[in-house]
């Protein structure tokens, strides 16, 4: 079938583009509860061309032939059937921890986590009940972007540690039937790795089409698109007098993956660091690795709803999936290793292609769709609203079959804080911490728990500029400024949303700097670290983190957690998250209450038996935010 803006609404909501596409579209209108209405009989013999006047003018004709031309380039990629059985599989079963290494613990005094303090605390880990570990990126780097900005590959970043340490740490790791999995950035190098330092001499480089180099037009960047931290996507060099594209910071330079010199030297060192007896990766941005070819201008109308000029032209482009089987032919599918990918941008539907099992592309995906309410982002003072959670937590479920599998996370280092997003009101926090893990741990999928998380952490409360360090953060600032903010203004948004929020300390005892450090911390340590921290939680039954390690006691020993199907209770009744889980003869029962007001929950739970809740309470009342588990 070939995409025209003559095409009808219901034959383009049949496509997995079109279909994510008219659900973002919706949702950053703030409409997407209207679904139903909006493509109903009627609409769906409306055709693309009536698409301006039906949303209102949020988008255009251009807008429509880039969404065309984005399902025809698609449009023959059919799904395999779903498998009659699933297979069970260590990364399915396992429950991850992502570990932010600058800021999980220091050893020696310098103020930097480092690789010495994950191997001081792997028994910390073990008894959580932590199975695989992922660690943002611990190769060297002159730390622009804090790791994710790569300068060699095969060696260790210096405040981290040797590559002693780390086969020390990988030895521990594996002593403990624990696994690692690694950050693997390759949509872009440092600008000092070897390769760039190469490319940037001369434009007769062996390197230089190992990145984006364009002239510019009339003193201007090659077109118009905008890096995600803020400015152009385009950086001018004088000495070659030409433009380099940088998706990111300045110092993030975007690999030309069309280059097939540049797709060995990346598949050599993925088989180098899994020749090392790593268990595999999680993939930095990597939907973003094909770009459109010419580059083309981003459309205006899709830049003001995205926030970011060009997007559509690298979100999905058109060769990710040759890339990403010729990736796996040339590397995973050689090892017992598990793959996530990092997915922003990725619809449901679209992330069938990357996780179905057929394809031999991910093991799971990173979705984003529930990590901000439609039409906001994490920079907006918002309440986020749990029942936002519960959809589309239903939604992901419901795509999930024997042959696709997923993740589940609620926190990164990339987002504030989740227990901020809900509420600013901290009478509940610790129910609330509890419930936000009941659902991380019962739903179907790998879950990933982000360090803090497990003891209830929430964001450090940052007053002045001089305490944040991220550069998507400072970026932010000093566009804001430029467009005129107050620097009122400005802080309410970087403290809401900064990065940094995630990127505090892990509080580990209430000695100075949590204990983190004995020197002075790279940044500030969390305002409550006497209350909430580890010491404070280990010996006390109802901690947030004994919960957690009972939860993940519960998902280990019962494998209904893990393969069971899922089954949503009483999906329209507002602040109630109540599902099903089913395997073979067993059943189980998880009910919530999504407010932070007591709520009668009318469930039949007669023959049920309460195996764990954040309450000691078995009523019909629930108290708020109260997460009950019965089998
Ligand atoms: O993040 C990808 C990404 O889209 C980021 O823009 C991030 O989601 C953003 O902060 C949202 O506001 C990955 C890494 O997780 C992030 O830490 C890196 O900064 C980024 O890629 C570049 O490597
Ligand atoms: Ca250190």
């Amino acid at each position: 079938m070939v995409y025209t803006k003559e095409s009808k609404l219901r034959h383009v909501l049949r496509n997995p583009i079109g279909a994510d596409l008219f659900h973002t579209l919706l949702s950053e209108m703030g409409l997407v509860h209207l679904k139903e209405i909006i493509f109903n009989p009627i609409t769906h013999h409306l055709r693309l061309k009536h698409l301006p006047i039906l949303l209102k003018g949020m988008i255009d004709m251009d807008a429509v032939d880039v969404i065309c031309h984005k399902m025809n380039h698609y449009s023959d990629e059919i799904l395999s059937p779903d498998h009659d059985e699933i297979e069970e599989t260590w990364w399915k079963e396992g429950v991850c921890y992502q570990i932010y290494p600058r800021s999980f613990k220091d050893s020696n005094g310098d103020g930097i986590g480092d690789l010495g303090g994950i191997i001081e605390k792997l028994d910390y880990l073990y008894d959580l009940g932590i199975d695989i570990l992922w660690l943002s990126p611990i190769y060297d780097s002159p730390n622009d972007d804090n790791g994710y900005d790569i300068r060699d590959y095969h060696a260790i970043m210096k405040e981290f540690g040797t590559m002693d340490d780390f086969d020390r740490l990988l030895k521990e790791l594996h002593q403990r039937d624990m696994r690692l999995i690694m950050d693997l950035v390759i949509n872009h190098t440092s600008d000092e790795h070897q390769w760039f330092l190469e490319s940037k001499k001369s434009k007769d480089s062996k390197y230089r089409n190992y990145y984006f180099w364009k002239d510019g037009i009339e003193h201007q960047p090659p077109n118009n698109w905008k890096s995600i931290f803020e400015g152009d996507a385009w950086e001018y060099d004088d000495l070659t007098k030409q433009y380099y594209l940088h998706l990111f910071s300045k110092k993030q330079v975007d690999l030309n993956w069309g280059n097939e010199e540049v797709r060995k030297d990346i598949y050599h060192m993925v088989n180098w660091w899994l020749e090392k007896g790593i268990d595999g990766f999680r993939l930095d941005v990597i939907n973003f690795i094909s770009k459109e070819p010419n580059l083309p201008d981003g459309n205006a109308l899709l830049a003001e709803m995205t926030g970011v000029s060009g997007i559509e032209h690298y979100v999905y482009g058109p060769k990710v999936h040759d890339y990403l089987k010729e990736l796996y032919q040339n590397t995973f599918m050689n090892y017992d290793v598990m793959t996530v990918g990092e997915c922003q941008g990725i619809g449901l539907e679209m992330s069938k292609y990357f996780i179905h099992e057929d394809r031999k592309e991910l093991n799971m995906i990173f979705n984003f769709e529930h990590m901000d309410a439609p039409g906001k982002s994490k920079w907006d003072d918002y309440h986020y609203d749990l029942n936002y959670l519960k959809d589309t937590m239903i939604r992901l479920q419901s795509t999930l079959g024997n042959s696709n599998w997923n993740s589940i996370f609620f926190e990164n280092h990339d987002a504030p804080r989740m227990i901020n997003k809900i509420t600013h009101d901290m009478t509940y926090r610790d129910a609330l911490a509890k419930l936000i893990g009941v659902i991380n741990l019962t739903l179907r999928g790998t879950p990933f728990i982000y360090q803090g998380q497990e003891i209830g952490m929430i964001n450090p409360n940052f007053h002045e500029l001089h305490e944040f360090r991220d550069v998507e953060t400072l970026n932010l600032y000093h566009s804001l400024r430029a467009n005129g903010l107050s620097e009122h203004e400005i802080m309410r948004k970087l403290s809401h949303g900064s990065r940094d929020n995630s990127r505090a300390p892990l509080s580990w005892c209430s000695d100075d700097n949590a204990g983190f450090t004995s020197g002075t911390p790279w940044m500030k340590i969390c305002d409550d670290y006497k209350s909430y921290n580890v010491d404070a939680q280990v010996e006390s039954n109802h901690s947030i983190l004994n919960f957690y390690r009972s939860l993940i006691r519960l998902r280990k020993d019962r494998k209904i957690f893990v393969y069971g199907s899922f089954e949503i209770l009483k999906k329209k009744t507002r602040d109630v998250f109540a599902y099903y889980r089913h395997y073979k003869d067993e059943q189980v029962l998880i009910v919530m209450n999504l407010s932070d007001k007591e709520k009668i929950i009318k469930i039949n739970t007669l023959d049920y038996h309460l195996l764990l809740s954040n309450y000691e309470n078995d009523s019909r009342v629930f108290k708020p935010y109260e997460a009950r588990i019965y089998d």
